[in-house]
């Protein structure tokens, strides 16, 4: 059984916690309390020396860390969730890059900061970059999703999951998405879909 080393709150970690009830394989989860520096332990640098959650212990006892890397492995095993074509299994890489350098960085930081530090910390500085940086991100997400349904093809792929991850919670970061109501149409076709698990359900 696999087991998925986790924090509840983190959307990286919801990736492969959502992957994995979308593909019904259980799997144990345990919890690494990130706030408390438990990602740098000895014992957890051993996992992930980059000291990061989500990873993920396969059944060998190797270790795969990077949420979008984990996605990839569990979805390339014959699931709809990663496409044969190669062109198009290339397109999930392209928006699943997208989500690591033009998205996340920007959505998921600002909402760290926002739920994590009180109005005197001096990240807060930083939060007027993240929104610029978020929002061109949503434009582009935006301008994509005008007359489709996913992000690659016409059903719900790898690259869907790792954007729907923070994108969901956008709000939670000081994002406002009335105007995208693309976005907002595609958020909620992957909230409908069977198996889908909220990012606070363990
Ligand atoms: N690029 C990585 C980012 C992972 C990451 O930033 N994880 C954060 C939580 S969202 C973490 O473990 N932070 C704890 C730390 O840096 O000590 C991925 O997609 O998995």
């Amino acid at each position: 059984m696999y087991r998925l080393y986790d924090y509840l709150p983190s959307g990286n970690s919801y990736k492969p916690r959502l992957l994995l009830s979308l593909l019904g394989i259980e799997y144990e989860r345990i919890d690494v309390d990130i706030m408390k520096k438990e990602t740098r332990t000895p014992a957890f640098l051993v996992k992930n020396p980059n000291g990061r959650i989500p990873a993920l212990e396969l059944e060998n006892g190797e270790y795969l860390w990077e949420s979008n890397a984990i996605l990839c492995f569990l979805a390339s095993h014959g699931t709809p969730y990663m496409p044969t074509d190669s062109l198009a299994a290339a397109q999930v890489m392209q928006w699943m890059f997208f989500e690591q350098y033009s998205h996340e960085p920007f959505i998921a930081v600002a909402r760290f900061i926002l739920m994590h530090t009180d109005p005197s910390d001096p990240r807060r500085a930083e939060l007027e970059t993240k929104m610029d940086g978020g929002y061109a991100a949503l434009d582009v997400m935006e301008q994509h999703l005008a007359g489709r349904d996913y992000f690659v093809g016409e059903s719900m792929s790898i690259a869907d999951i790792a954007l729907y991850a923070y994108t969901h919670v956008a709000d939670e970061g000081g994002f406002d998405l009335a105007a995208y109501p693309g976005v907002r149409a595609w958020l909620r076709r992957i909230a409908d879909r069977p198996g889908h698990i909220l990012i606070t359900d363990a």
